[in-house]
């Protein structure tokens, strides 16, 4: 499953987005470092059903009446404070647990009520554009110290005949999900000697950085943005290139009004209804969740996770089937299951992200919506339905 990772200081709100986007309990608290360890929870992108373009509706659980959910991990993990990278706060956990994120959402007090070191303080007291910059500078260091530890070994391995640097590179890389492709794309973008003798510190950091860009690609989370001076969201907009506003309080307001049948609401909607009976305290509150979503096109909290799958990695949504004319699985369900795949990928990669069985025994594929066979080579696209062909089904 793909892997998200929430990071940023302590009380910007990760664990509130973290429980609003896993529906899971979680310590929240008003105080740093309320979450120890990592949080791992299952949460979802939400993209357009292929059901839609069926008679019916399709019954699968992650699909609402065309709106399908599909799974994404969602770590949350302990808040990070300047000087992370030297241990600070819980500096050292909270970095190693971004190891195997695939993309990072950051998120920002936007409302600027929580200052550097993750202590609450009065709305607009600090700037939260500074946090953009040390979130990343923390990665990087972070980066380049994993890489500086490793030197040494990289060293010693270059005295050996059979030596090959980029190789070397990649083994240490591989720890902080870097892909051999990953360190050749990189690579490409230095001057470099194959020779790590030659290296110094600056090196290493300026690859370092590239490897975090390109590893760790990072949302902007404006958070609280019920409570944000417009202007800082603006500001923030400025200093990243990736940024949405979203109010997590918000988000999980609407998620427990929803289950206790209050209102009718579907994560990512714009808006929500009213259906039951509620209190007038929790009418005010619903209130201000109204007028953020009209401000945001809804809460952001879908939109972020949206954004970082489908816009920064890229990702597109196959559906595979067993039944190419019914789009159903042995059972006869409609739509049994989705997979998040790179732009690039091919009936082959499908047919191994759905089992290594099925990969190694691939014959070929059909295009459920077409009726037609799909090459090789064929690259697939966001909405496909594919039947795939193996000696392992
Ligand atoms: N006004 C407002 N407060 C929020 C929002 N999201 C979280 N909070 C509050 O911010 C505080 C810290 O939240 P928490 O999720 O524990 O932060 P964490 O330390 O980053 O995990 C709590 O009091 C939350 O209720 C939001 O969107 N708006
Ligand atoms: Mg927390």
């Amino acid at each position: 499953m793909l892997r998200v990772a929430l990071a940023g200081k302590p009380n910007a709100g990760k664990s509130t987005f973290y429980q609003a986007a896993t529906m899971a309990d979680v310590d929240v608290g008003n105080y740093p470092f309320t979450t120890i360890d990592a949080n791992r929870g299952v949460s979802h992108v939400r993209t357009r059903c292929p059901c839609l373009d069926l008679e019916a509706r399709c019954d699968a659980d992650t699909c609402r009446d065309g709106k399908r959910y599909v799974p994404v991990e969602l770590l949350d993990v302990a808040g990070l404070v300047p000087g992370a990278h030297e241990g600070k706060g819980l500096g050292n956990q909270f970095l190693d647990a971004l190891s195997d994120a695939d993309v990072v959402l950051h998120v920002v007090d936007a409302a600027g009520a929580t200052d550097e070191a993750g202590e609450p303080v009065e709305v607009g007291a600090y700037d939260p554009v500074g946090d953009v910059e040390f979130v990343e500078r923390e990665l990087d260091l972070w980066l380049a110290a994993i890489v500086a530890d490793n030197w040494e070994t990289i060293e010693r391995q270059s005295r050996s005949p059979a030596f090959d640097f980029e190789e070397a590179l990649t083994e240490v890389l591989t720890g902080v999900g870097a892909t051999e492709y990953d360190v050749m794309a990189v690579l490409r973008e230095l001057e470099y000697s194959t020779d790590p003798m030659a290296w110094d510190d600056a090196d290493r950091e300026a690859l370092a950085r590239l490897v975090r860009e390109r590893t760790k690609p990072i949302v902007v989370v404006a958070n609280k943005a019920d409570l944000a001076p417009a202007e800082n969201v603006e500001r923030l907009r400025g200093a990243a290139d990736r940024v949405v506003p979203a109010t997590a309080e918000g988000e999980l307001a609407l998620r427990q009004a929803a289950e206790g049948g209050l209102v009718t609401y579907d994560p990512g909607d714009e808006a929500f209804v009213i259906t039951g009976e509620i209190s007038e305290a929790q009418a005010d509150g619903l209130d201000r969740v109204r007028d953020v979503m009209a401000d945001h096109d809804g809460t952001g909290v879908q939109r972020a996770l949206n954004h970082a799958v489908y816009g920064l990695l890229d990702r597109i949504t196959v559906y595979p089937v067993r039944n190419d004319t019914t789009w159903t699985d042995g059972q006869g369900t409609v739509l049994p299951d989705a997979v998040l795949l790179r732009p690039d990928a091919t009936p082959t990669d499908l047919a191994y992200a759905v089992h290594s069985d099925i990969g190694d025994g691939y014959l070929h594929a059909v295009d459920a919506r077409e009726n037609r066979r799909l090459g090789e080579d064929h690259e697939l696209s966001e909405g496909d339905v594919v039947k795939v062909v193996s000696t392992a089904n």
